[in-house]
């Protein structure tokens, strides 16, 4: 090649559709890019505390409780996917120790229940209800255990690694392995030293691709409440050294840690009920549509993934009310980023790497960026007619990095840019919400960032007020 060739080819490119970008910091996995895509997925709670009334159940309950009347995985499917989910994680096992697959490891599972005279198996008909109606199937898992005798000595966590190789061999692909940290034994309960590197190595060695969510993940991390809001600050990184599952400082979990060594987002888990169990007692106190769409802004919103559990009832199906909800709440999700008004208007940019241009911020494709050459930078929004919208939503290409630590919106008014609102992170996304708001140009303006931004989408949107 001659010189001037090598030049030619360094300058454009050539061959290679990515030549000047590279990556800041902590960067996700190929299958954590891909989790984030998923966004919106559903959580089902089901066991013996079903039939039993508790939260958590002793782990001494008859199996012979567990006996739901009509049991139909593909029913949760329907709903989950009606609903907009893509996907259902199920708790195979919860802090009572019973197994709703019939564990070799256990004498606490559904074969020893009245359910389909003990030949049935939860996770075999969910897994298969999953893959029929195009959802991913995840699976959760307590350590803590309240009935397996193990419990409490060394042997225990290569129990807990046997059970783990059981549901992640037998059912097919598994999107996400949840680890619950809780443990209620107290003071002068049995203690367990868990295992997680070997627990962590078990999920891998049967489902590389899996996201292992724990409060330190590797895979991704509790958001550090119930609630279903990750922080208006959300850092999709942490300092793993330093955060175990357990975490006494759980409130970090909320906003991640800027600069954090290794990328492990948040995920929000919160109950369409008081409880994460089916009660009759709760059947009058499934949240609010106003509720669902305040969790959907503080999680997804905000970045992060939403796990909305669905309590399954005593029959075994997801009860009327609750399915009723989740419609609503897809028809407003549906309604409201229906049409992206942004795909109308002239976008520009204070600069753009070559192959990176602003196009790619309206083309829909949240693997195609913008990318600037500064850090401090401006995209402006330019219509011909006069637009109303009322949400905003950005997306950084988390690929490269989660860079921009606050930036600004401007609308036009009176033939000048008025500060419309100004935020912190970015991440996988950001929705803002305002009232209606009628303008010819919007500007959102870089204010502080780690690196020269990287977007993948601004769109603007107007939903129903
Ligand atoms: C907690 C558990 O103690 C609750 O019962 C529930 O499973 C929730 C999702 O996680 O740690």
């Amino acid at each position: 090649m001659n010189k001037f060739l090598i030049t030619a080819t360094l300058f454009l490119g050539y061959g290679c559709s990515q030549p000047y970008l590279k990556p800041y910091g902590a960067i996700p996995t190929a299958s954590q890019l891909n989790w984030h895509e998923l966004e919106y997925y559903m959580f089902i709670h089901f066991g013996p505390n079903t039939f039993t009334n508790v939260e958590w159940g002793h782990g001494k309950e008859d199996p012979k409780v567990f006996n739901p009347t009509q049991l139909d995985c593909r029913q949760w499917a329907a709903t989950a996917k009606q609903a907009g989910m893509k996907g259902i994680i199920i708790t195979a096992k919860h802090h009572d120790g019973f197994c709703l697959w019939p564990s070799k490891f256990s004498t606490h599972t559904v074969r020893e229940s009245l359910w389909k005279n003990g030949e049935g198996d939860v996770l075999c008909e969910l897994s298969d209800a999953c893959r029929e109606y195009g959802l991913k199937f995840g699976v959760y898992l307590s350590p803590w255990d309240r009935n397996h005798p193990a419990y409490g000595t060394p042997e225990y966590n290569q129990v807990f690694v046997n059970m783990i190789g059981e549901v992640l061999t037998n059912y097919g692909e598994v999107f996400e392995q949840w680890f619950d940290g809780a443990n209620g034994e107290g003071p002068n309960g049995k203690k367990q030293e868990y295992d997680w590197p070997l627990f962590n190595r078990t999920v891998y060695k049967h489902q590389p691709d899996a996201i292992i969510f724990s409060d330190a993940g590797p895979g991704c991390r509790w958001v550090g409440n119930e609630k279903g809001f990750a922080g208006l600050t959300n850092w999709n990184t942490l300092n793993v050294e330093k955060v175990y599952p357990g975490y006494p400082d759980y409130h970090e979990l909320t906003e991640g840690h800027e600069d954090g060594t290794h990328w492990v987002p948040a995920e929000c888990d919160v109950s369409i009920r008081p409880g994460w169990f089916y009660s009759p007692d709760t059947d009058d106190n499934v949240k609010s549509l106003e509720q669902l769409i305040e969790i959907y802004y503080g999680s997804v919103g905000r970045g992060s993934n939403l796990l909305l559990n669905v309590p399954v009832d005593r029959r075994g199906l997801i009860p009327y009310a609750d399915s009723v909800r989740l419609m609503e709440l897809a028809e407003v999700i549906n309604e409201t980023f229906k049409e992206n008004l942004a795909t109308k208007a002239i976008v520009s940019a204070s600069s753009s790497l070559i192959n990176y241009t602003v196009s790619n911020l309206i083309d829909d494709n949240v693997r195609s960026y913008w990318a600037s050459s500064e850090v401090l930078s401006e995209i402006e929004v330019e219509f011909k007619e006069p637009v109303t919208f009322n949400r905003i939503v950005l997306q950084e290409g988390i690929e490269f990095g989660q860079r921009v630590k606050e930036f600004a919106v401007d609308i036009w008014r009176d033939g000048r840019y008025k500060e419309l609102d100004r935020q912190t992170t970015i991440g996988y996304k950001r929705i803002l919400s305002f009232g209606d708001i009628t303008t010819t140009k919007v500007r959102i303006r870089i204010t502080e960032a780690k690196s020269p931004p990287v977007l993948a989408g601004v769109k603007l949107f107007l939903a129903e007020q």
